[in-house]
């Protein structure tokens, strides 16, 4: 009975840590968009793709805009929207003291533009490409950890339900 209930500690520690390790593999990530200059008008017309280009975003990870200085406003819009920096009636209008918090849902292309002045056309507009899993590219071996911590969860339930 001893090296039973030993066992079955000895199984539950490997299926906690396992849970550990693919918790932290799948956790969301927040950004602060533009990092320390927030959502403005950048210095050059490619601050903001090369924000982005330095990024892997998963559906789930949440984007902040924030303002330090003025008004912008931060505009969901189609592509031809985003090339054309059309003004678009539907958008969220930030203040310094209103941040704006977005969640990505769907693996797809995002466009965001400010539509106040010619903000967009100095390079205030961000497109971005979400992958569609939220496990890294190189992820093999996170999914046969997973795999296994489903088995072996089954085995310490098993074992459990049956003493
Ligand atoms: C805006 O971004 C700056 C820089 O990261 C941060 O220190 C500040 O707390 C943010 N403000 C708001 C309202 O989120
Ligand atoms: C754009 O501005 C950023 C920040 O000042 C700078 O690091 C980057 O080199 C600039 N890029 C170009 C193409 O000038
Ligand atoms: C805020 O914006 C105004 C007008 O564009 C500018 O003159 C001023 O230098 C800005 N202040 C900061 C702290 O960026
Ligand atoms: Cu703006």
């Amino acid at each position: 009975m001893a090296s039973r209930m030993g066992l079955i500690g000895c199984l539950i520690v490997v299926v906690a840590l396992l849970n550990g390790a693919t918790t932290q593999v799948t956790a969301a990530v927040e950004y602060q968009v533009g990092d320390s200059l927030g959502w403005a008008v950048p210095p050059n017309t490619s601050y903001y793709s090369t924000w982005a280009s330095s990024k892997t975003f998963f559906p789930g990870d949440k984007l902040t805009f924030n303002v330090t200085n003025g008004t912008h406003t931060v505009a969901m819009v189609s592509e031809a929207e985003y090339n054309a920096c059309t003004k678009v009636t539907s958008f969220f209008e930030l203040q310094p003291s209103v941040s704006f918090a977005y969640t990505l849902e769907t693996a797809s292309t995002y466009y965001i533009i400010c539509t106040i002045s010619n903000h967009c056309e100095q390079g205030q507009k961000i497109s971005f490409k979400v992958e569609s899993t939220g496990l890294p590219p190189n992820s093999a071996s996170s999914l046969s950890v997973s795999a296994l911590f489903v088995v072996l969860t089954t085995t310490a339930i098993s074992f459990l339900t049956y003493f």
